[in-house]
């Protein structure tokens, strides 16, 4: 890092806090009116997604002043680290490697010394090899029944991305086969996901970095036993069962032949995981061909994101906005709005990836942070979105800065759908920017009193991300996009993306609880007043009167 003083007493912040007060109240019209090409000057492409960012409260000095935030910030050293793999996830002592989940064969990455990405390949070969038995029906079941059904148990990063990506590829996922998750620990997941299924025709793949996770290990407990009521032989748990872990030996433990798991590495955060073997049901759901395009996908926006100019750098430039947002204009939320049906779990997805990331409070060495960390990302497919919540961004008090998603062309053509669907979105970004003025209104001959009612004052920040079609590769390469952004966003705010301590202390006060809950006798309660009248409620009413 070029300079150690503070992030908020640096001189690249500095600057940005004085053209913040020159340029708060500049209004996008006035920017568009002064240069008749910014429409194209502030648009990038890069590993065939394109980025229209002309929609921004920011000119060329607030773009330069960016960039000189990410230099004097070490981006590019940072983001070489990672590339190296150094152990930048300072407070697990880890690499954080998910670029190498998708290096091409015959590429190098090393960790401790070790090139690890022939590891990678000999995984992705064992899970195209599995895959495509279970897609042409070489791999049986316990009675010698086809698979039919894929049920994947895991939670968090060990769930969000393969339901994400199960969603996002259904157009290219074999119909024969019927892809399930169960991530909850309240049993009406677990219960609902396998209605109607035959337990000779389902697999479940037990995903868990860990294998200690309490949700997904007692469902994959009710699991087996799901398995065992029906089949009634312990053999049938090698046909029906596979893992995917980085814990051969509680793998082993629960029963599963270790030859039925698929390796992992702690150096693949959970919410970084779903290009790993974590996404095994998404290869048996698409076929390996297309998983290996998405791969590819994610490899292309990494190179993109490893070697492109900062001002020609999409997950740069989009992580770069979302701090302009955040620390200067006081956003507190970004809206993601997929064009896409789809897609509509990405903003779920993407939920895990940002605030997990970059919901932190300390910086690196630990410091209390004087500015906002990540924003609460959140969002809604289009045009659905439109008719309820888009009412607050348009005319709301609360400036939400969004990201439209769209494709130029559909997977499933119908009639003029699609031309509606991107009319539409062009059509928001438009009216959130320029609005309505008051002179607009009035000449439409709106009564005098109902003017301030029907008046929207644009100025409201949007990006447009286009890419030509949803395929395996564009998906890749939109979530490529984002964890660079989040990674761009965390190096300025100098902290750990890739922990998440404050997910532990629920965890383990829940531990505490449950025998408190399930005890015969009164328990003794030490905690606080609420907390005590909440269990004794609980134990009084839980038993059906
Ligand atoms: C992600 C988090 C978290 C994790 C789950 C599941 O980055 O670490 O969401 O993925 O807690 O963990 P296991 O895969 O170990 O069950």
């Amino acid at each position: 890092m070029a300079d150690t003083l503070a992030l908020t007493q640096r001189p690249a912040w500095k600057a940005l806090s004085e053209h913040y007060r020159q340029i708060r109240d500049v209004h996008l019209r006035t920017l568009f009116d002064r240069d008749p090409h910014r429409g194209e000057r502030f648009a990038v492409e890069g590993a065939g997604l394109y980025l229209d960012y002309s929609k921004h409260r920011v000119t060329e000095d607030t773009m330069r002043l960016l960039f000189d935030l990410a230099r004097d910030s070490g981006l590019r050293e940072r983001i070489d680290a990672m590339f190296a793999g150094e152990r930048i996830n300072i407070t697990e002592n880890r690499a954080v490697l998910h670029v190498a989940l998708r290096a091409p064969r015959g590429s190098s990455i090393m960790v401790d010394g070790e090139n690890v990405v022939p590891a990678v390949h000999a995984v992705l070969d064992r899970m195209s090899d599995f895959s495509r038995r279970i897609r042409d029906g070489s791999w049986k079941g316990h009675t010698g029944k086809r698979i039919r059904n894929i049920v994947n148990v895991g939670i968090g990063g060990s769930d969000l991305g393969p339901v994400m990506a199960y969603e996002a590829l259904r157009h290219y996922a074999d119909p024969a086969l019927n892809c399930r998750f169960v991530s909850n620990v309240d049993g009406t997941d677990f219960v609902v996901a396998t209605s109607a299924l035959d337990p000779a025709e389902t697999l479940f793949i037990i995903s868990s970095k860990t294998f200690t996770t309490l949700e997904t290990m007692t469902n994959a407990r009710t699991a087996r036993e799901w398995i065992l009521g029906a089949l009634r032989d312990d053999n049938a748990i090698a046909k029906h069962f596979v893992a995917v872990s980085t814990n051969r030996a509680e793998v082993a433990k629960f029963g599963i032949d270790t030859r039925n798991m698929f390796e992992f590495w702690d150096w693949v955060g959970g919410r970084y995981s779903m290009d790993s073997a974590i996404g095994l049901s998404t290869m048996i759901a698409v076929g390996p061909e297309n998983f290996r395009a998405m791969l590819d996908g994610f490899h292309a926006v990494d190179e993109h994101f490893r070697t492109a100019p900062f001002e020609r750098n999409l997950p740069v430039i989009m992580g770069l906005l979302t701090v302009w947002y955040n620390d200067f204009f006081g956003a507190q939320t970004v809206g993601v709005f997929p064009y896409d049906q789809y897609l509509k779990r990405f903003p779920a997805y993407l939920q895990q990836l940002t605030m997990e990331s970059n919901g932190k409070h300390v910086t690196l060495q630990g410091r209390h942070l004087d500015y906002q960390s990540g924003p609460v990302f959140w969002g809604e497919p289009g045009t659905n979105g439109q008719h309820s919540f888009f009412q607050l961004i348009h005319q709301g008090t609360k400036l939400i800065p969004a990201d439209f998603i769209a494709f130029c062309r559909p997977l499933n053509p119908l009639g003029r759908h699609h031309d509606l669907l991107i009319a539409n979105v062009i059509a928001q970004a438009e009216a959130l920017a320029f609005g309505k003025t008051p002179e607009q209104v009035k000449a439409e001959g709106t009564p005098e009193w109902l003017v301030p009612h029907r008046v929207c004052e644009g100025n409201r920040p949007s990006s447009v991300i286009m890419a030509d079609q949803l395929t395996p590769e564009t998906l890749g390469k939109l979530v490529a996009l984002y964890e660079h952004s989040v990674f761009t966003q965390g190096c300025i705010w100098e902290i750990d993306s890739f922990d998440q301590w404050g997910v532990e202390l629920g965890k383990v006060l829940a531990l505490k609880i449950i025998p408190e809950l399930e005890a015969d006798t009164e328990p003794q309660l030490h905690h606080d007043s609420s907390t005590n009248a909440l269990i004794r409620r609980y134990r009084e009413r839980r038993k059906p009167s």
